[in-house]
């Protein structure tokens, strides 16, 4: 049974394919701690289904295993050039939520009929409430790294964990332990020192929280930080050694978004509401809506210092979106400040 699904998974395209129980990762307290610290800033949704997050069979009652799912994805790594955003390497692809949707229904639908009549299973991909990186450690699947995320010996760090629960009874898999060593290379990339001690990370600094989960404004002091960044941050994962291991992207090569590599900032601060879901349909950005994204655009403008972004920055300093206006307004002091220190100098 336990090597049908995995070889129906493998042939759907992920990459790994292990197996756990639906027991409540050991892991658990560590959570309660986090949130009790605040260390999850704005996302109070991780706070609301705590409960749940750390016990599978809140989630779906009777389940008994819990199918850990890995799929690799990948992108150039770029290097700043004036004018140009970064985007984080997982969204320069079509949104995986909806790409590793059909490959879970149709193993799930798989698993359901191997179990036959009675058997239940649920699907998620970072939909649902579960701590799904501490699940796949316990699996096998991989081991979760000082920067937080879970870094497979045979796929590095660029991978998507999904999971399938079930209340069909499945062998669990032997649990991989840490394999970082004396490895800090991830806390010293940290572009914000959010990961303030190994395996723990304070997301209210984190460049991913700031400019993908906060709604409203970036705290000054750590937009200088942000560089030109406009969407997630892939500093940490991509100081891991264990990368020297990573896979093609199988299921996500197909929806790469290339015109992400190198977005012109300037055009991207001129695009309107209709303009804006036109460029980023179908991309994980787009649910950080274009209030969210062009503030992090004005951001990266300031950051780069360029004067020849002056004019774009004035019109969005006028834009309806108080969001967007008051980065606009930001970015051209700092520009400002920048062009009459050089003048000076
Ligand atoms: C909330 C969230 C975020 C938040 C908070 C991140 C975080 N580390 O918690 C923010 C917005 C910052 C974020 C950023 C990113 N995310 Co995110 N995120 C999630 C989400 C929805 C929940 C994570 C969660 O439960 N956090 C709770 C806190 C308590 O976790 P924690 O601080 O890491 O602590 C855990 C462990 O580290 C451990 N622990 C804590 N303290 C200690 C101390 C010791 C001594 C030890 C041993 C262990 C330990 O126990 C804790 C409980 O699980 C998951 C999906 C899911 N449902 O799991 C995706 C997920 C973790 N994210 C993912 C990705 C890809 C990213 C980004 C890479 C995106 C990007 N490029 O910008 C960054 C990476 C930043 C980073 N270094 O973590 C992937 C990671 C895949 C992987 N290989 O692990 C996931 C699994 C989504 C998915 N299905 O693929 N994310």
């Amino acid at each position: 049974m336990k090597s049908r699904i995995e070889q129906r998974a493998l042939e759907l395209g992920f990459h790994a394919c292990k197996f756990t129980t639906a027991a409540p990762p050991e892991s658990a307290p560590h959570l309660d701690r986090w949130l009790t610290e605040g260390r999850h800033g704005e996302m109070a949704w991780l706070a609301r289904n705590a409960q749940k997050r750390v016990d599978p069979n809140l989630v779906l009652p009777g389940a008994k295993c819990i199918v850990t799912l890995a799929a690799a994805y990948d992108a150039p790594a770029t290097s700043p050039v004036p004018n140009q955003g970064v985007v984080a390497r997982y969204a320069r692809h079509a949104d995986y939520h909806d790409v590793l949707a059909e490959p879970l229904k149709q193993l799930s639908a798989y698993i359901d009929q191997l179990g036959g009549a009675g058997t239940r299973s649920l699907w998620y991909v970072d939909t649902g409430p579960l701590l799904e990186r501490d699940l796949a450690q316990r699996a096998g699947l991989g081991f979760v790294g000082k920067h937080t995320n879970l870094i497979s010996r045979e796929l590095g760090n660029w991978i998507f964990l999904a999971e399938i629960l079930t209340t069909l009874e499945v062998e669990p898999d032997v649990p991989e332990k840490n394999r970082c060593g004396s490895c800090s290379r991830c806390i010293t990339a940290c572009p914000t020192q959010a990961i303030t001690a190994p395996f723990q990370l304070d997301a209210r600094r984190c460049i991913s929280y700031l400019t993908i989960e906060l709604k409203g404004s970036i705290p000054v002091d750590l937009r200088p930080a942000i560089g030109n960044r406009i969407y997630g941050c892939d500093d940490c994962l991509a100081a891991c050694p264990w990368n020297r291991f990573a896979k093609e992207a199988r299921l996500m090569k197909p929806h790469r978004r290339a015109e992400f590599d190198a977005p012109n900032l300037i055009e991207l601060l001129s695009l309107d509401t209709a303009g804006f879901k036109e460029r980023f349909a179908g991309t994980p950005m787009l649910r950080t809506k274009r209030r969210g994204v062009l503030r992090n655009v004005c951001v990266a403008l300031a950051n780069t210092g360029d004067a020849s972004a002056l004019p774009a920055l004035r019109r969005a300093a006028t834009d309806p979106e108080p969001l967007i206006a008051e980065h606009a307004r930001w970015a051209i002091e700092r520009i400002e400040e920048v062009t009459t220190t050089r003048a000076k100098g």
